[in-house]
This record gives structure tokens, sequence and C-alpha cells, in this order.
């Protein structure tokens, strides 16, 4: 395992064994099961390329009506499942202080899916870390700064990496440019989830 510093984001390169993404997938079909995936509707009413749910508390949600938004219920109207312990056990392993997060977002990548660079800043306190778990194929993941045209790096992340967003990086612009679709076996028809744990309240 190696851990790379870039801006702030702290990279955990193969963090999770193959087992414990085997473990996390396997929880990960029953949380599908009751919180189906959905494509988000920007307040502008462009749908995202991305698909997602959440687990948790809460779960992130947009549509044109009300726009970006963490709401304790599912699009259908369902509460949300809970974050499987296979999840929680690495925000234990990374995050030192006494409390656990609200939201376990799940967002799913197709081929060709792409996030632009944004902030996440729908969180109420931004002192808590934003841990992200990389699953199924490699994603060239990019990272700027706490203002937009700062300049960027990029590190594509793979299965079983772990990147902790804390103190300055907490608010750095980010996204996701491109997929290597079909570049992992985890996933039988591709593709790559990514686990964004988060506290809201
Ligand atoms: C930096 N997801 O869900 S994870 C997101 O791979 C998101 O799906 C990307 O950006 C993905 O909002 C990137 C890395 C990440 C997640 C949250 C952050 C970086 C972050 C929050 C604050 C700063
Ligand atoms: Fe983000």
């Amino acid at each position: 395992m190696t851990r790379l510093d870039v801006r702030g984001f702290r990279i955990f390169k193969d963090d999770l064994s193959p087992k414990d993404q085997a473990a996390i997938v396997d929880a990960l079909r029953h949380v599908l099961r009751a919180a189906p995936l959905f494509r988000p509707v920007t307040p502008s009413g462009k749908p995202m390329s991305v698909r997602m749910t959440s687990a948790g508390k809460y779960g992130w949600v947009s549509d044109k009506k009300n726009g970006y938004r963490y709401d304790p219920q599912h699009p259908s109207g369902a509460p949300w499942p809970e974050i499987p312990n296979s999840i929680l056990d690495i925000w234990h392993r990374h995050v030192e202080r006494e409390r656990l997060p609200d939201c376990c977002l799940i967002n799913y990548y197709g081929e060709g899916t792409r996030m632009g660079l944004h902030q996440d800043k729908d969180e109420a306190d931004f002192s808590w870390p934003v841990l992200s778990v990389s699953l199924g194929d490699d994603a060239l993941f990019r990272m700027g700064g706490p203002a937009r045209g700062g300049g960027t790096e990029s590190v594509w992340l793979s299965s079983g990496d772990v990147v902790v967003m804390g103190g300055d990086a907490r608010l750095a612009y980010h996204g996701i440019d491109r997929l290597r679709f079909g570049s992992s076996r985890l996933f039988p028809k591709g593709g790559r989830v990514n686990l964004t744990m988060r506290v809201v309240d």
C-alpha cells in the first residue's frame, strides 16, 4: 500500500484487499435492491451522466424543482438503507474523531460517464473529512484548489483505492474526466462505483 499526497488529498492506493472489495460489492447488492440507482437532474434541468443512490440517514439527491440537497428519502419515498458495516469499517480506519458518517453516496459510472469539476458544499460542517472508495474500473481523478481556474493535477484511481479529503482539500474542486471502461473484473459488466462517506448535519 502506498500513500500519495496531492494538494492535501490523501490517496491510499490499494487500501482494500480483493476480499474486502468482494465483501463490499456483496453488501452493495442489498443496498441497491432497497434503493435503486437513479439519475439526478441538475437545477437547470440537465440529467447528470452518473447514476446514484445512497445509504445512511441522508442521501444526496437533485431535481429541477428543488435542486441539490440531502434528503432523508430516496426519490421513491422510501428511507435509505443503513450503511453496511463493511463500508463503515473504512471510515473507522481513517477518521479519528468519534462520529459516524450520515451519508454514503454511491455513484455508478458506466462507459463514457464523467463528472465535471465541482466543490462539495451541501454539508453543514466542513471540518469533517469526506472519504472516497473506488471500486471497479480505473478512473482519471482531477484535483484542483479552492477556486476555479487555479490549475489541477490528475491521478488514476483504481479498485481498492481510498481518498481522504480533509483540511484544505475539503473545499477543493475535483472531478472525474474519464474511465478505462472494462479495466477491472470486479463488476462482470464493467463500470465503476465510487462510495463517498460524509457527515451532513
Ligand atoms: C473532494 N465523486 O460524489 S470522489 C462526489 O469518483 C464526487 O465519484 C467523485 O466528487 C467520484 O461528489 C470523486 C473524490 C471526492 C469526493 C468528495 C469530495 C473528492 C472530494 C469532497 C470534497 C473534496
Ligand atoms: Fe464531489
